[in-house]
């Protein structure tokens, strides 16, 4: 049987799964971006991999999500066919429906990691402890997206990845909303505290108070949205603060370390499209809200101001 795995970002995370699932004689990977890895095949760009004539079974999107600068699905025009699953790796809500609209004929697949991957260098990819890895078809459970959906999961416990879970639609999309709550909470919360990392937030009581009621907005709001409960195994705000209490490693959201970076942050699909999907649905989130418009004028200030230095 064929599978051929494309993989599209060159960051910790695909690199981390992409050699995973290359340990399994019988899948070939392969990657576009800047990388030093060993793959079956490396191509510079799109175009490069589309010359390559392959008929790609998965093409797997782990870039950094950032749809007020581009949209990345026009990237992999070329490249998908019926027999593809497009499966999104990426951190936040609504980051499938650019690749659902654009690739009606593939199938997509949305997927939350919780590997603790990181790239301390260029070329070099640390991976420590454990890694978690859902995934389930997008927006439906579809004959096609589920079947692909199950593949994907067989061969990720081949390739030695013990927690891979296939979910259903509507529990994927649960699962996300979970994730962005955490996300939401404490990354614009630690750019707004002029970086405090994961451990200092959660152990300020007026912090604690602010990223309790913002991760219960989401959970609320996703509840709503989704029409249905939260599965009981999903950690409640305050479990999830207890144990970063007592996380006191110093390690701090990604969204600070982009805005200490001067890169462009991931407001819109953390904070943005949660705000706009609730509110299509009758729902405020005013914490969400408030961050958003708050560093959405930060960045654009930023960005003024380093233009008119140039
Ligand atoms: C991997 O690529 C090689 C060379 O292109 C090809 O012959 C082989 O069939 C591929 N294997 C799989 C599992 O797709
Ligand atoms: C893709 O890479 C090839 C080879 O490096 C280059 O010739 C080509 O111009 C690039 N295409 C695009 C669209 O960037
Ligand atoms: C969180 O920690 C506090 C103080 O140690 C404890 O009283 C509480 O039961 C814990 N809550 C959960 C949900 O673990
Ligand atoms: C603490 O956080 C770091 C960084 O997020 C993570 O790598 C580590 O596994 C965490 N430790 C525990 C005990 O959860
Ligand atoms: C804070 O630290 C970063 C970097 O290690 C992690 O990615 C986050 O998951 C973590 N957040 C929490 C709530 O622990």
């Amino acid at each position: 049987m064929s599978n051929e795995i494309l993989i599209f970002g060159a960051g910790a995370i695909g690199a981390f799964y992409g050699s995973r699932l290359a340990t399994d004689k019988n899948v070939n990977v392969s990657v576009f971006g800047d990388y030093e890895w060993q793959p079956t095949r490396t191509f510079g760009n799109a175009s490069e991999a589309q010359k390559a004539g392959v008929k790609w079974d998965y093409v797997i999107v782990s870039t950094k999500a950032l749809p007020d600068v581009s949209d990345d699905s026009e990237l992999l025009q070329g490249l998908i066919s019926e027999g593809t699953a497009v499966v999104l790796i990426q951190n936040g809500l609504g980051v499938e429906e650019p690749y659902y609209r654009r690739y009606p004929q593939a199938s997509i697949l949305s997927a939350v990691t919780i590997t603790s991957a990181a790239q301390p260098d260029h070329g070099v990819i640390k991976h420590n402890k454990w890694t978690r890895i859902n995934s389930g078809p997008y927006p439906s459970d579809s004959q096609a997206a589920t079947k692909k959906n199950r593949l994907l999961n067989e061969l990720l416990v081949k390739a030695g990845i013990k927690d891979a879970l296939p979910y259903d639609a509507a529990k994927m999309q649960l699962l996300r909303w979970h994730k962005i709550a955490i996300n939401a909470a404490f990354n614009p919360s630690s750019v707004l505290s002029q970086g405090a990392d994961n451990a200092s937030m959660a152990q300020d009581p007026d912090l604690y108070e602010h990223l309790k009621a913002v991760m219960e907005e989401v959970f609320t709001a996703a509840q709503k949205v989704m029409g249905q409960p939260f599965p009981k195994d999903f950690a409640s705000a305050e479990q999830i603060l207890n144990s970063t209490k007592r996380n006191t490693s110093g390690s701090k959201p990604s969204m600070q370390l982009d805005w200490e970076s001067g890169k462009k942050m991931e407001l819109e699909v953390i904070l943005g499209n949660p705000v706009r999907l609730a509110r299509e649905k009758g729902v405020d989130m005013p914490r969400l809200q408030t961050m958003y418009a708050l560093l959405k004028m930060a960045q654009t200030k930023r960005e003024c101001a380093s233009k008119s230095k140039m």
